[in-house]
């Protein structure tokens, strides 16, 4: 086993890294065995694929399937050795097909293929002790590497990763793009080269940043063609007598047949951690059962869902051990998402979990409201930025602060709370993510009217902020790093080192980010980083704060 992928990774002065039997997040070294394998797999896929490609044959399912399946790889995403097994067969299936149709397509045209070893080869085995005799050709720090080489493997893939996330949250919505999918087997296929290309490996994580930047658009245009604009939006965080269902995750979709489901059933439906930003939608505002948002950020669930009176949804990232709190009988899995022994729901039929939500007791009663204020994704914040750049026009708004990404359970995040508490009250703090519970339910109060807490949505909204600091470029005509904005990313998993490097590609410097730097990143490698972007750690708010004052 050697995964290094998130932020509370084994760190040790040998190495970083979980390497032993079991990784921090409760992943056992067999499912992470099993999981580099899948990846290896998907590299094959990805190298023909390219291949096909060529000679104009492409397939759809195979485009859909790569990312997906890539997707379960991510942190706290799938436990599951049998799905995961699974996918890798599936992957060998589909590797083949593309095999054989690249080499009829050479034929036909008279030429030679060319073959891929290794990904392109790899015979899975037929059971699972044989197949985790096969993973250590796939272990990603295979081979002998330099640290900095392997750093900027890890970097493109687990960034990857987090693109081919968002690449599904957006097909599920029915966004899709040939020339995307072309450019992700392309990356994908070099990624299972092994190069040793340090400037190489450094373009195609700009790539990788610039293709997520047209992903999270797509992703953007398939929520709100779906769902309308989100738009500012009180809701209650706390609980509401009834029957009730939890729905976590990013998939809205999932939200939205769930609602479909239970209307006129007597089951109130409550959104969890990435999946609070639902509530701004104008789609969803129709459904009374609908009635706020449950609890915090993903790591307090093995609390929060154990209390909860009811079923649970995990539409996607990201889920922890159920067993620990006893709910694993009435927590259920959707789509990339995994626990040995949980029931999995597959396709659009939600009865299993309807009916489990009416066998249990529900709230008992009432209790007071507690209200925030959640919406201001894209089109609010235009429909804002007159007020706002008069504002600023007139002294009253002098900074804007970014603060968002992942929340996580470690102490030093109480940085990202302390921070927001300090910023000065002449400044707004737009969030995103699920950092965002380390402070909203706090009241920042306004400015002249605006809210100086702006909760722009989920991880993947991190594209609506980038579109209001490019309308704010060109309204005070000045560069984007000139704009009186600082960013300070509370990073744990995959998806936000893809949207760190969509920053840095559209040429975003001076971000912070904390608690702690990613462990695949070597001194040297993050040495370079601050040179060429001004990329830096969270140190204490006070000095920070002062830097980022300074640097407007
Ligand atoms: Fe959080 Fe988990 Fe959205 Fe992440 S729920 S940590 S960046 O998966 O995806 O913000
Ligand atoms: Fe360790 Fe994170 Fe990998 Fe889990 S996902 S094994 S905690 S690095």
């Amino acid at each position: 086993m050697f995964c290094v992928q998130c932020e509370q990774t084994i760190r040790t002065p040998e190495g970083n890294g979980c390497s032993y039997s079991q990784g921090m997040c409760g992943k056992l070294a067999s499912t992470s065995d099993i999981q580099d394998l899948l990846i290896y797999m998907l590299q094959g896929v990805s190298a023909y694929a390219v291949k096909a490609r060529e000679f104009g044959i492409v397939d759809n399912d195979i485009d859909t399937f790569v990312p997906k399946a890539f997707f379960a790889t991510l942190t706290n995403v799938n436990f599951d050795d049998v799905r995961l097994i699974d996918y890798a067969y599936q992957a060998q299936t589909y590797r083949d097909q593309l095999k054989a149709a690249y080499i009829a397509a050479c034929k036909g045209k008279g030429v030679e293929p060319e073959m891929v070893s290794g990904q392109g080869e790899l015979l899975l085995a037929t059971s699972k002790p044989e197949i985790l005799a096969q993973a250590p050709v796939a272990l990603l720090n295979r081979g002998d590497v330099n640290e900095d080489i392997l750093g900027l493997r890890l970097l493109c893939l687990y960034g990857l990763k987090g693109a081919a996330a968002y690449m599904e949250h957006a097909r599920v919505l029915d966004q899709t793009d040939v020339d995307v999918a072309a450019e992700f087997h392309k990356i994908m296929a070099f990624l299972g080269e092994d190069s040793v290309d340090a400037d190489k490996l450094f373009a195609t994580a700009m790539e990788i940043g610039q293709l997520n930047y047209r992903i999270m658009a797509m992703l953007d245009l398939g929520e709100t063609t779906s769902f309308g604009h989100p738009e500012p939006t009180q809701v209650n965080t706390k609980s509401v007598k009834g029957k009730a269902i939890l729905v976590s995750g990013h998939d809205m979709k999932d939200l939205e047949l769930i609602l479909e489901q239970t209307a006129g059933k007597g089951i109130n439906v409550f959104t969890h951690g990435e999946m609070l930003p639902a509530l701004a939608y104008p789609a969803f505002k129709k459904y009374s059962h609908l009635v706020g948002n449950y609890g915090g950020a993903w790591q307090n669930q093995q609390k929060e869902f154990a209390t909860f009176p009811g079923a649970v949804v995990m539409t996607s990232n990201c889920i922890i051990d159920p067993t620990v709190g006893e709910y694993s009988d009435r927590i259920y899995t959707r789509s990339i998402v995994g626990w040995p022994g949980v029931t999995h729901v597959e396709g659009e039929d939600f009865s299993e979990v309807i009916n489990k939500a009416l066998e249990l007791e529900g709230f008992a009663y009432d209790e007071i409201p507690h209200m925030i204020t959640i919406g201001f994704a894209r089109n609010a914040l235009m429909a804002a930025a007159p007020t706002v750049v008069e504002n600023v026009k007139n002294g009253s708004i002098k900074h804007f602060f970014l603060i968002g990404g992942c929340d996580g359970d470690k102490l030093e995040r109480n940085y990202f709370t302390d921070l927001a508490k300090s910023v000065p009250d002449d400044s707004i703090i737009l969030t995103l993510g699920c950092g965002k519970y380390k402070f909203n339910k706090l009241d920042f109060g306004d400015i002249n009217g605006v809210p100086r807490l702006l909760d722009v949505g989920q991880c993947n909204d991190a594209y609506s902020a980038i579109q209001l600091a490019l309308a704010l470029k060109d309204i005070f005509e000045c560069d984007l790093n000139d704009l009186p904005l600082s960013l300070v990313l509370s990073w744990f998993e995959q998806k936000a080192i893809v949207v760190l490097l969509t920053l840095l590609s559209l040429g975003v410097k001076n971000i912070r980010t904390g608690p702690t730097a990613p462990a695949f990143l070597s001194e040297n490698l993050m040495n370079i980083l601050k040179q060429q972007f001004g990329l830096r750690g969270t140190t204490d708010v006070e000095s920070d704060l002062k830097a980022m004052m300074k640097v407007a």
